[in-house]
């Protein structure tokens, strides 16, 4: 039989088919292998045992959240508590990229900001808008809403960004446990524990666990490089090729850079990423 993994919680894997959900183990053969059935893989499954056999070609996979075969994974970024983080945003929209999937960027919590930090964010929230990605603020539902229609999305991003908050404004019977924020250190408690695809508005979106640092995994220099899309409008422009923007004299990158074409911020976590 073949199903599609929705749920995870350690060796128990809930499996969707056209009979209804199971709950299956995995095979011993996996471990092995060093591969572990994730939620959104396609799977053959052995109905009478509760076993999954095998895992089909996958799309694409993230590891974290692990997640695999996503059409849409939602960047969901808090503007305070958590702090607003440029470094974990430009992170992910790295790996989607990476992944050939596309990303979404909700942005929460701007009623937590002053109209003075509003006036210093607003900037940088047109910026991602400028360079072509989607962009939505969390009070937004309708526009979100229609992004599901016939895609698997996830949404991912700090812990207490809140992202079952936004699915359960969206749904309120989905009754998503959410959890307050730490006021000691600022950030979520990881309310959420393991990640599970929803059917929702005509799609299906999974909720995941939230983390406060983030792995570039599997990728090189240059795959970082590559992209940060905008930069790729101006490497033309540099005199060697393979420019890294960095030490390179004759560079455009680093130009648009100065004359804030490019968001500094952007530029400086990708000269720490490749650190
Ligand atoms: N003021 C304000 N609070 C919000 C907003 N969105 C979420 N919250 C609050 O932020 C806290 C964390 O929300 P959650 O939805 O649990 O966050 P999460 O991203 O699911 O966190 P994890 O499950 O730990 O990864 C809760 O107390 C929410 O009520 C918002 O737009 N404004
Ligand atoms: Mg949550
Ligand atoms: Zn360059």
């Amino acid at each position: 039989m073949q199903g599609k993994i929705i749920k995870q919680i350690s060796n128990d894997y809930t499996v969707r088919c056209s009979e209804g959900d199971f709950v299956c183990k995995a095979r011993g053969k996996f471990r092995n292998l060093g591969l572990s059935p994730i939620v959104g893989d396609e799977v053959i499954f052995d109905l009478e045992d509760k076993y999954i056999l095998d895992i089909l070609p996958r799309r694409n996979e993230f590891h974290r959240p692990a997640i695999a075969n996503v059409d849409v994974m939602f960047i969901i970024t808090s503007l305070k508590r958590p702090d607003f983080s440029s470094n974990l945003l430009d992170k992910f929209l790295v790996i989607c990229e990476y992944n050939r999937v596309k990303p979404v960027i909700v942005f929460t919590k701007a009623d937590l900001l002053s109209d003075l930090e509003m006036e210093k964010i607003k900037p940088i929230i047109d910026y991602y808008d400028k360079i072509g990605y989607e962009v939505y603020m969390n009070d937004d539902i309708s526009a979100i809403k229609k992004v599901f229609a016939g895609k698997v999305c996830a949404f991912t991003g700090q812990s207490g960004a809140g992202k079952s908050t936004l699915l359960n404004r969206i749904s309120p019977n989905l009754k998503l446990k959410t959890g307050e924020i730490s006021l000691a250190l600022n950030r979520g408690k990881h309310t959420t524990r393991h990640t599970e695809l929803i059917e929702l508005c005509d799609g299906m979106v999974a909720d995941t666990p939230g983390f406060s640092a983030l792995e570039f995994t599997g990728m090189s220099k240059e795959d970082i490089k590559d992209n940060f899309t905008e930069f790729n409008l101006y490497r033309d422009g540099c005199q060697f090729r393979d420019c890294f923007h960095i030490h390179e004299k004759k560079c455009l990158v680093k130009e648009k850079v100065l004359d804030g074409t490019i968001l500094k911020s952007r530029y400086d976590n990708y000269v720490n990423f490749l650190k």
